[in-house]
C-alpha cells in the first residue's frame, strides 16, 4: 500500500487495533460521536468506518445508538479455525520443500520475531507480526485468492487471548523446518496443531 490512507481507512485500523487488544470490549455501547471526536472526523467517514467493520464481522451498528463488539460464538470459532485449516494447510502443503533460501529468511525473521514478542512483547505487535507471517507464507503458494481469503480471516477475528504464548510462538518455528525440509505430512500436522491450541483457548475462555 503506498497510496494515502484515507480517513475512513485510518479509523478502521484503529479500531479494529482496539478491539483486537480489547480496549473495545463486547457487551458495551460505544458512541459514534464519541469516535469522530477522538478522530477529529466528520460523521461520514466515521459511518463509512463502522459498516466496513460491521461487514468484516467484528461490530454491530445500530443506527442513531451506536456500536457493539461482538461476542464470538463457540460455533463462529469453529467455522473460522476450520476455514483457516483449510486455506493453511493446502498452502502449505502446497510450499513444503518450494521454498528458496530467501524466503525462509524472511519468513525465519518474522517467527523470531514472534518468539521475542511471545516473552516480552505487547499482544497487538505479536497479532501484527502473527498476521504477516501466516500470509507470507500463505502468498508463497500463489493462489492469490487463498491469500486474499486468509487476510481477510486474519483481519476480521480476534486471536484468543494467549495466542501469544511461547509454545504457540515455537510452533511457527517447527512450521518452518517442516517447510524446509518438505516433510508435507508434518507440514499438516503442524497446522492442526497450530490451530488446535487456539481452539482449546477458545473453549476455555
Ligand atoms: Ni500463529
Amino acid at each position: 500500500m503506498v497510496a494515502r490512507v484515507s480517513l475512513k481507512d485510518q479509523i478502521v485500523a484503529n479500531l479494529r487495533t482496539e478491539i483486537l487488544a480489547g480496549r473495545l470490549a463486547p457487551g458495551e455501547i460505544y458512541n459514534a460521536g464519541d469516535v469522530a471526536e477522538r478522530y477529529g472526523a466528520s460523521r461520514t467517514p466515521v459511518r463509512e468506518a463502522l459498516l466496513e467493520l460491521e461487514s468484516k464481522g467484528l461490530i454491530h451498528v445500530s443506527a442513531g445508538v451506536g456500536f457493539e463488539v461482538v461476542r464470538l460464538s463457540p460455533a463462529a470459532v469453529r467455522d473460522y479455525l476450520e476455514v483457516r485449516e483449510l486455506l493453511e494447510r493446502t498452502a502449505l502443503r502446497g510450499i513444503a520443500g518450494q521454498l528458496t533460501h530467501e524466503q525462509l529468511d524472511t519468513a525465519r525473521e518474522l517467527a523470531s520475531r514472534l518468539e521475542r514478542l511471545s516473552v516480552d512483547g505487547d499482544a497487538v505487535e505479536y497479532l501484527e507480526v502473527n498476521k504477516q507471517f501466516h500470509l507470507y507464507l500463505v502468498a508463497q503458494y500463489g493462489n492469490a485468492k487463498i491469500t486474499q481469503l486468509l487476510a481477510e480471516l486474519m483481519d476480521a477475528q480476534l486471536l484468543p487471548p494467549g495466542h501469544e504464548d511461547a509454545r504457540t510462538a515455537e510452533e511457527h518455528r517447527r512450521l518452518l523446518e517442516a517447510i524446509e525440509v518438505g516433510d508435507v505430512d508434518a507440514v499438516g500436522n503442524l497446522v492442526a496443531q497450530h490451530l488446535d491450541l487456539s481452539r482449546r483457548t477458545w473453549a476455555a475462555v
